[in-house]
């Protein structure tokens, strides 16, 4: 049998926020995954459409808690292969996974050790998918992290937003807290092996003892560990969280993420046709690095346990343009210039304080001079997939003017490197 780590990083007494949060602000692209017992219904209750976002059945739906717990009894996703969910995640180029340990319905997805409405316990499944993708995790080299709802759980007592089930009387949340989520937290930072990221949510009614109590768990056992800003009020954690739609303009925050699901649903749901188009999603993918920030790309497995033939599609695709192009994304800053010229985005990197800056061409035209909005020298300018194909280049008053020729080498978007002499010097937005 296989195992897992237990002890993770150890090694935690110089740890600054810059060497914690590196290989993240490299990384640009992760694997969000929701996944949870809302797969059976996939939506719909009593013959009818209860909800966009399909994890949120219950509540929707009404949904009594001795009614919702019989799609446990349901719930065997016999086809899941952790192998191959983490390698299409490499494939698409994302460098860390993130799944639901827990969502609001107050299912755990792992073997816990606070309930035993559990996948093992409580499933004919009786696998423990957390560990399964841990171990594959480790082996393919593909950080991974937990989702966990620390507040809302429609299914304890204690947890809040069950405001349907009658036979369902509230006690404190505290108690909720110390009886199910801080064990769980605990338990899911000690045996799944090394956790990069923990990712909270809905920070409701968290008093701040609780607050601290998870926050001080958390870092105390897994050192390295990142998280969002979803654990209570006033808790900023490691990065801000934007969810669906990412900003406009640069964030002020240095390190941030949109999430977005790939179709409609965060969970999965049968009728979800919302498939994002494959331009869009590499542009989006661009458009977050653009301003400097994380893309946390969410699929939604099936209740067979598998992933929908148009998210592979698009996994794959992404990872075919991540395959010639990615150079441009991993490790890039945010544009130095105003963030959504017309014909696409920019990302850099500096080399021995002299810029390179990626031009990522959407509408590409033959003869068009892109316009660039800096003072500078350009030292050289070629297509990223082949140094051959060089662009002439004029510095004007207005900035530098990049005149394409020929066709665009890749109908998405086209990479070309512009090459500065000096560090970047933006010419300030036009009016
Ligand atoms: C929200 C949740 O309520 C949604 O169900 C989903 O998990 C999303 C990522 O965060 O706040």
């Amino acid at each position: 049998e296989k195992t897992v780590v237990v002890e993770a990083n150890i090694d935690s007494e110089n740890i600054t926020d810059e060497a914690r949060m590196e290989w993240w602000q490299d990384a640009r692209f992760g694997m969000f995954i929701h996944w949870g017992i809302y797969t059976v219904p996939a939506g719909f209750y009593n013959g009818e459409a209860q909800t966009n976002s399909a994890e949120w059945i219950m509540n929707k739906g009404k949904i009594p808690v001795a009614e919702y717990e019989k799609f446990a009894d349901e719930f065997n996703p016999t086809k899941f292969n952790a192998d191959e969910f983490v390698a299409l995640a490499k494939q698409a180029g994302m460098k860390y996974m993130i799944i639901t340990a827990k969502h609001h319905d107050g299912f755990s997805m792992f073997d816990s050790k606070a309930t035993d409405y559990n996948i093992v316990d409580a499933t004919p499944f009786k696998r423990d998918i957390l560990k399964e993708l841990s171990i594959a995790c480790q082996e393919q080299g593909l950080k991974f992290g937990f989702y966990y709802s620390q507040a809302q759980d429609w299914h304890h007592p204690g947890g809040l937003g069950n405001s349907w089930d009658k036979s369902f009387e509230r006690v404190s949340s505290d108690a909720y807290v110390y009886e199910k989520a801080l064990p769980e937290v605990k338990q899911l930072l000690t045996e799944y092996g090394p956790i990069s990221n923990f990712w909270w949510d809905t920070p409701r009614e968290m008093t701040k003892s609780v607050v601290d109590s998870l926050h001080h768990i958390t870092t105390a056992l897994q050192p390295w560990i990142i998280t969002n800003d979803r654990l209570g009020d006033d808790y900023p954690g490691d990065h801000k969280t934007f969810e669906r739609n990412g900003p406009r303009h640069q964030p002020e925050a240095k390190y941030w993420e949109l999430c977005q699901p790939v179709s409609g649903s965060w969970g999965y749901r049968s009728d979800d046709d919302n498939f994002k188009s494959i331009p869009t999603l590499i542009h989006n993918l661009i458009d977050q690095s653009s301003k400097g920030g994380n893309y946390l790309l969410n699929v939604s497995p099936t209740r067979e346990g598998i992933l929908r033939t148009e998210a592979v599609e698009r996994m794959k695709a992404i990872g075919a343009w991540m395959d010639t192009n990615s150079e441009a994304i991993y490790g890039t800053q945010a544009s130095p210039t105003s963030t959504e010229p017309d014909w696409g985005r920019i990302t850099m990197k500096t080399i021995d304080d002299k810029a390179l800056l990626y031009l990522h061409v959407y509408n590409w035209e033959d003869g068009a001079a892109l316009p660039i909005r800096l003072k500078n020298n350009v030292e050289s300018c070629y297509l990223l997939t082949d140094e051959s194909r060089t662009f002439k280049t004029e510095t004007l008053d207005h900035g530098i003017q990049v005149k394409l020729t020929g066709k665009a080498p890749d109908s998405v978007a086209s990479v070309i490197v512009l090459k500065l002499k000096e560090m970047p010097n933006a010419l300030p937005v036009k009016a």
